[in-house]
């Protein structure tokens, strides 16, 4: 062991806090340095047409479950033909003894189409095309979550065929339950915790070291900040906080909802750019729990986990140690946020 040099998170191995969640994460970014000697070859795209007559999301088309979608324009929503949770779950628990337990769950699961247009994605869509996605998922967050059942509403996108999306449709999910589902529980207590000490939010704190160490941002507007945590587990992870604290989407403005639509491009086309791919990657909104208490903790955020590591094809696997110790990662986080940073702010595919 080298006693001599001054530890430094640039060269040394090192454990990273998520303040977020209570959880940590190994860094090694000595590794990063290796030689790589596998796969690099581009990814030839599939060219989609504006409409598809097969696609189960195209306007006019019939689903799997018979019923037919309108012939919508707008951004548009109905409930999963196979949803996971079902509204109509008799409640009730059960336990055989001390080391037995399951609890009854109920929800509502909803498909939410962003555009008609078969052949889009977040980043090909124009800001103004992508605000009423926004409207979109703040209407059914107030109306979901004024279900008294509803205790939590989650929106979230899953992108690509590599994140097990079965359609390219652009579009999204929203699972609504009564039980809050164990990511957000987890950042709800530490956000609690913080708050009860500081009486500031802890992303409020987080997001003004972050603006003035400036090596993590990605990009900004007025309302919002897109940037890689400090404690990112996958390589191009990165986070939409709002400046202002906002407990959920239902404060939002017109103002700030144009502003989430204008971030979540700015975003999405670096990505794109990053390997000249569209970009695969689950994302999804923490916000305040629908259970009907005050949540003056929580601050409005999105994540976004794209599993690419390398190239339009080598993705970071979460195996080994990851499964049995913890997660790991070699490239630091700034080198990732500087990588996306330079990259043009134009859609690859319009150059
Ligand atoms: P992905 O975003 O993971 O591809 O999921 C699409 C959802 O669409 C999936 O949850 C639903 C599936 O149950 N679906 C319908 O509701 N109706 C259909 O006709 C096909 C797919
Ligand atoms: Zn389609």
């Amino acid at each position: 062991m080298n006693l001599m040099s001054e530890f430094n998170l640039i060269d040394h191995p090192h454990r990273r806090y998520n303040p977020l969640n209570g959880e940590w994460i190994l860094v090694s970014p000595h590794r990063a340095k290796r030689p790589w000697q596998g796969q690099v070859e581009k990814v030839v795209e599939d060219v989609r047409p504006k409409y598809d007559p097969k696609c189960y999301l195209c306007p006019g088309n019939e689903r799997i479950g018979g019923h037919i979608n309108p012939e919508y324009t707008e951004p548009f929503a109905f409930v999963n033909d196979f949803s996971s949770l079902l509204n109509d779950t008799p409640e009730g628990s059960w336990t055989d003894g001390e080391l037995f337990k399951a609890d009854s769950e109920q929800g509502i699961c909803k498909v939410i189409c962003f555009s008609p247009r078969h052949d889009l994605t977040i980043p090909q869509m124009e800001v103004d095309e992508i605000k009423p996605v926004i409207d979109l998922w703040q209407k059914e967050y107030n109306e979901l979550g004024a279900i008294p059942f509803i205790n939590y509403v989650q929106i979230f996108e899953n992108k690509g065929s590599i994140m097990g999306c079965s359609n390219p449709h652009p579009h999204g999910q929203i699972w609504a339950s009564k039980a809050i589902p164990v990511e957000p529980e987890k950042e709800s207590i530490r956000q609690l915790a913080y708050f009860e000490k500081h009486g500031r939010t802890l992303l409020a704190d987080y997001l003004d070291a972050e603006l003035k160490k400036e090596v993590r941002l990605l990009a900004s507007n007025d309302h919002f900040v897109a940037l890689i945590p400090f404690w990112a587990v996958w390589p191009f992870e990165a986070m939409i906080v709002s400046r202002k604290q906002l407990q959920s989407i239902a404060q939002m403005n017109d103002a700030e909802k144009l502003a989430l639509a204008d971030i979540y491009k700015q975003l999405t086309v670096m990505y794109d750019n990053l390997f000249e791919v569209s970009f695969a990657y689950s994302a999804g909104i923490h916000q305040a729990p629908t259970d009907g208490k005050d949540h003056p903790e929580w601050h409005f955020h999105m994540h976004f986990y794209p599993p690419l590591l390398r190239s339009a094809s080598v993705k970071k696997f979460m195996v080994g140690y990851e499964m049995l110790a913890n997660p790991q990662r070699d490239i630091t986080p700034e080198l990732s946020a500087q990588r996306l940073r330079e990259l043009p702010k134009v859609h690859y595919r319009l150059i």
